[in-house]
């Protein structure tokens, strides 16, 4: 029996810091009405969906911090989304910035159902950037002084009739990442990014950004046999330029779709989940061919162990 998810990337241009969360849950609600008319069944949209990219910025009073954390999901702002959502039957992924009940700050994404569930949380393992105020920056990515990791891990879920996985942005750079969920039988993984094109560490890669971003993402799809979809936050928001390019990428590791514009813009496929056992059975059949006696290393907590 086929299995097929026609799926859709919700890319979304800047928001500027002055937006307010209602107005960009409407342009999600474009989206969301775009991709049902197209037949989607989930529409997946990116990291921190709901204001602008606030790490880029240094604060330092935690009344200031937490205005741009979600106390509740849905909270008043994006029970619309939800309520649309439910009356078109169609699901979706939302990355937003959490904070707990006991006072922990995440970067989170749900996996919400047709019906309006929520089917999944996800907080992101791998926090990128820097813990402190670094004035040398053009502007900052304060990741490391915003977010806690995950704590939970990496996970997967039965949704949409497959078997579907979550990361966030930075978490795409990791083979880890990939093979974790691929270990959990993961069918299709989906995740947003905000990934600012100048890397002020090394500006040499950023030319490269786009080049870099596909290559993990195909890499990942193709050594794990899984469908990935991953949704940008696009184009210049506050004089910081992000990359577009979501993609929806086959088990191949082919690019099946992708963005052509750094604005709101849909991109949708229709993914066969059968052909992830195209590559789950046979050249990636892990149970037959990974060496896992040779692997240790890559648990071990740290980074280089160097040669003495
Ligand atoms: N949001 C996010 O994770 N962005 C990172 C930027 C890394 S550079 C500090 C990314 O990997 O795209």
């Amino acid at each position: 029996m086929s299995r097929v998810i026609t799926v859709a990337a919700g890319q979304l241009g800047p928001i500027s810091r002055d937006e307010p969360r209602e107005s960009v849950v409407e342009r999600l609600i474009s989206l969301l009405r775009q991709a049902a008319g197209a037949g989607c069944q989930l529409v997946v949209f990116p990291e921190l969906a709901l204001t602008t990219f606030f790490p880029r910025w240094y604060m330092e009073e935690q009344d200031e911090i937490d205005t741009w954390f979600e106390t509740e999901m849905p909270g008043p702002a994006t029970r619309p989304l939800f309520d649309e959502a439910r009356a078109l039957g169609i699901g979706f992924c939302l990355g937003y910035a959490e904070l707990t009940r006991d006072g922990h700050h995440y970067n989170t994404q749900v996996l919400v159902a047709g019906d309006g569930s929520i089917v999944a949380k996800y907080r992101k393992v791998h926090i990128p950037g820097h813990e402190t105020h670094e004035p040398w920056r053009p502007f900052q990515h304060l990741e490391r002084y915003y977010f806690e990791p995950g704590p939970e891990g990496f996970g997967v879920w039965r949704a949409f009739g497959a078997i579907v996985g979550m990361m966030i942005c930075n978490d795409r750079r990791w083979p880890e990442t990939y093979r974790v969920m691929g270990l959990l039988g993961a069918e299709m993984i989906v995740g947003g990014y905000n990934t600012p094109i100048h890397f002020a560490p090394d500006p040499s890669q950023d030319v490269l950004q786009g080049f870099h971003s596909s290559l993990v993402m195909q890499a990942g799809a193709y050594q794990n046999g899984a469908w990935v979809v991953a949704t940008a936050k696009g184009g210049v928001e506050e004089g910081v330029d992000s990359l577009a390019q979501s993609a929806i990428i086959a088990p191949s590791g082919q690019i099946v779709a992708q963005a052509y514009t750094a604005g709101d813009e849909l991109v949708t496929a229709r993914c066969d989940l059968a052909w992830c056992d195209r590559y789950k059975k046979t050249l990636f059949e892990f149970d037959r061919y990974r060496m896992v006696e040779h692997y240790e290393p890559i648990t071990r907590k740290g980074g280089v162990t160097p040669l003495p």
